[in-house]
């Protein structure tokens, strides 16, 4: 008699050594300052932490760091598409802007769930105009908590109202609350607080 087919490997096995690439590179960056920022020395205790682009990879990285809401004030992430550095002075940062999403009551888990949100809105291209997306981070401060999303074009209002309505949505914002944009190069030529150019 011939003997019993030995248990074959079927498509349906999971294949836990497979990756998922994702569409774009990111940079994990972290900032703590001792000191309070200025324009000319933003940047030099700024690092880069680490590169994926895979999903197991941003999950690896994910579960191994703390969250926001465990940070000291004065910290910060910033999770940028590969090549692009955290400063509005980088090529790619410096004709746009960003959307500010001020973090309510203080509330430290809202803040790990809308980094969280917005992090993975980024990786997993979820913004329709996904071009225009170059980071987001997350500040940590005393004075309240904020996420920042980092867009490439601040001209292009149309784009910016498109980017700004979705990120409400991930963060699951509710439609009065309102969130600004601001374009870098108001913001480095103001001396006073640059305003919102746009809104939504
Ligand atoms: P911050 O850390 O983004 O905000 O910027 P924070 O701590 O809430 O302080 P505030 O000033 O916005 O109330 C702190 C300071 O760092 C800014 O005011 C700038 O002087 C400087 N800074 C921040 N960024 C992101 C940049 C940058 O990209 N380039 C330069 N040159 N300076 C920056």
């Amino acid at each position: 008699m011939a003997e019993a087919p030995a248990a074959q490997e079927t498509s349906t096995t999971p294949n836990f050594d497979q990756k998922h690439p994702l569409e774009n590179a990111w940079t994990l960056w972290f900032d703590n300052p001792q000191q309070k920022q200025t324009t000319s020395k933003f940047g030099q205790t700024l690092r880069p932490v680490f590169t994926f682009n895979t999903v197991e990879e941003f999950w690896c990285l994910y579960n191994n760091i703390k969250t926001p809401g465990q940070l000291q004030p004065s910290a910060t992430f910033y999770l940028f598409k590969d090549g692009i550095e955290p400063k509005w002075e980088d090529p790619r940062n410096f004709n746009g802007g960003s959307w500010t999403a001020n973090v309510p009551n203080r509330s430290k888990p809202l803040l790990d769930a809308w980094w969280l949100n917005s992090v993975l809105a980024c990786i997993g291209e979820q913004f329709t105009e996904g071009e225009e997306i170059c980071g987001v981070a997350v500040n940590v401060r005393a004075k309240g908590d904020r996420i920042e999303l980092w867009t490439k074009t601040a001209a292009n209002e149309a784009k910016q109202t498109i980017v700004g309505r979705e990120l409400k949505k991930f963060l699951d914002m509710s439609e009065a609350t309102k969130i600004g944009y601001q374009v870098f190069q108001e913001v480095l030529n103001s001396k006073t607080k640059a305003k919102d150019r746009y809104g939504v």
